[in-house]
């Protein structure tokens, strides 16, 4: 296991779009413990493989409480195969956005089907928390993030932070 490093905006690989996972072998279960303790560690609810530079569809949450035993979710090649009309809005945190929040409006309800680290296929209905998580993670797969669903004004202005703050901390390395 290891903790990974979580790429940063303005990354570009941030916007790669996943390769779809085609044998869920050692190395795909080698990379859902690193993620694991990556999510964990940072600690956040969920994690993309492209946040770690790995683009594969591969996709952890954990939704427990901060007391509460731990419930991992993995998520293979996830896909989402209905959505509600209904909308909902709830406030989103990134982890490769850190410290920044914002409310974005998404689909109230998905179903989403996906493979288990067996290769076993399901499909589950989210709601509420669980369901904005799973949209903010697969849009990530897809080289989508949050600060995309919210207006280009508050979009450009955490977007300028973020490639400050990387210019800042590349003159420190040199
Ligand atoms: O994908 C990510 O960047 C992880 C992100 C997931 C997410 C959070 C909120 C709404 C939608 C998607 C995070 O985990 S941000 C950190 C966070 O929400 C959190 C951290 C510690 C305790 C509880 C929540
Ligand atoms: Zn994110």
């Amino acid at each position: 296991m290891a903790l990974r490093e979580i790429l940063k905006l303005p990354d570009k690989r941030l916007r790669l779009v996943s390769e779809p996972v085609k044998r869920i072998d050692a190395g795909i279960r080698a990379l859902v413990e690193d993620m694991f303790e990556t999510m964990y560690g940072a600690p956040g609810i969920g994690l993309a493989g492209v946040q770690i530079g790995v683009a594969k569809r591969v996709v952890v949450m954990d939704l427990s409480k901060k007391d509460d035993a731990h419930r991992p979710l993995v998520f293979i090649n996830p896909e989402i195969t209905w959505e509600s009309k209904e909308q909902s809005t709830h406030e989103e945190g990134c982890l490769s956005i850190p410290e920044y929040y914002e409310e974005v409006e998404r689909p109230n309800e998905v179903k989403v089907n996906y493979l288990d680290l067996e290769g076993k296929t399901h499909e589950i209905t989210a709601n509420g928390l669980f369901a904005t998580c799973v949209q903010h993670e697969i849009d990530h797969i897809n080289g989508v993030l949050f600060i995309d669903h919210i207006s280009k004004l508050k979009r450009d202005r955490v977007t300028k932070k973020f490639i400050k703050a990387a210019k800042a901390a590349k003159k420190v390395e040199a």
